[in-house]
């Protein structure tokens, strides 16, 4: 089963676009799951108890992990583990945003899709799509790219002008990349982009320039990026398309379930809104 056949089937089964981001920062966490052996595990595992039903995903950030070394690595490992045992329906997406030379790629897809086995992994394209393309053969895997980075300077990079020829018009870099996954690195159709939820107007671009694929769309919530804006911009033809990524917003609200399904049922009535406009 590819990536996109397990997300379409939760989707559905959900019917949910909203992901929740498992991110644990330790300090954060409430002051019971500190004190327990498996803290970052504990905390993850009460909340996917309380949210799997109302969820397409889950996407745990690698550094929360990684900031606690060795015993935080292994609390990721157990999430993972746990979400395929008892929900082996739910996709899990590392966000973890590498990408290098060829052989030190390998280690990663290792890390990511041998030690954690998890579905999905964002990359950042800035190597290009060679160094990337061990990435892509793993075919049912989903390989997400940073295409229109959420953070308030995304721009500075992302957002200049660039030319790739001597008679084409140009464009920002941000949209070079989103056409060349979808031209050139989408061989074996699972690549997947990555826009923030805080700039509608490049995802709605982005959108325009990829057709139905889905995209990875996060910032919305703490990061202010406004939820109907975001579906406007980003839902494709089917209006779909979209995974919704809310991390602090849930994980650290009061009750943890009734806030993804508060919120996955918002996402439904703006989707339903749109359709019949
Ligand atoms: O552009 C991006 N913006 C972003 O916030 C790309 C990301 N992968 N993220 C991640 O999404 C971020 O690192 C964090 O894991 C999550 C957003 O969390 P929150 O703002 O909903 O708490």
């Amino acid at each position: 089963m590819t990536f996109q056949q397990k997300l379409d089937a939760v989707v559905s089964k959900n019917n949910s676009l909203l992901c929740v981001g498992l991110d644990p920062e330790f300090p954060k966490i409430p002051e019971q799951f500190q004190k327990e052996k498996h803290p970052q595990f504990s905390f993850n595992k009460y909340i996917i108890d309380q949210t799997h039903e109302f969820v397409c995903c889950y996407k745990p950030n690698s550094a929360f992990y990684e900031a606690r070394g060795a015993v935080g690595v292994a609390e990721l490992k157990m999430t993972c583990d746990y979400i395929h045992q008892r929900y082996p329906d739910s996709p899990i997406l590392l966000d973890f945003k590498r990408g290098d030379i060829g052989n030190t790629n390998e280690s990663y897809a290792q890390f990511a899709f041998e030690y954690l086995q998890v579905d999905a992994i964002t990359l950042q394209p800035y190597q290009g799509g060679e160094a990337l393309s061990l990435f892509f053969s793993r075919k049912e895997k989903g390989i997400f790219i940073l295409c229109k980075t959420s953070n308030p300077g995304s721009g500075e990079f992302q957002n200049k002008n660039v030319q790739s020829g001597r008679d084409v018009p140009s464009e920002r870099l941000y949209e070079l990349v989103a056409r060349s996954v979808v031209s050139n690195w989408n061989k074996n159709n699972n690549c997947f982009l990555v826009v923030g939820a805080t700039y509608p107007e490049e995802l709605a671009m982005v959108r325009k320039l990829v057709g139905d694929m889905t995209i990875l769309v996060p910032g919305v919530g703490a990061q202010e990026g406004e939820l109907e804006k975001s579906l406007r911009a980003g839902l494709n033809s089917k209006k779909m398309g979209m995974i919704i990524n809310v991390s602090r917003g849930i994980i650290f609200a009061q009750n943890p379930g009734v806030a993804a399904r508060l919120l996955r049922d918002e996402i439904n009535t703006i989707r339903k809104y749109i359709a019949s406009q």
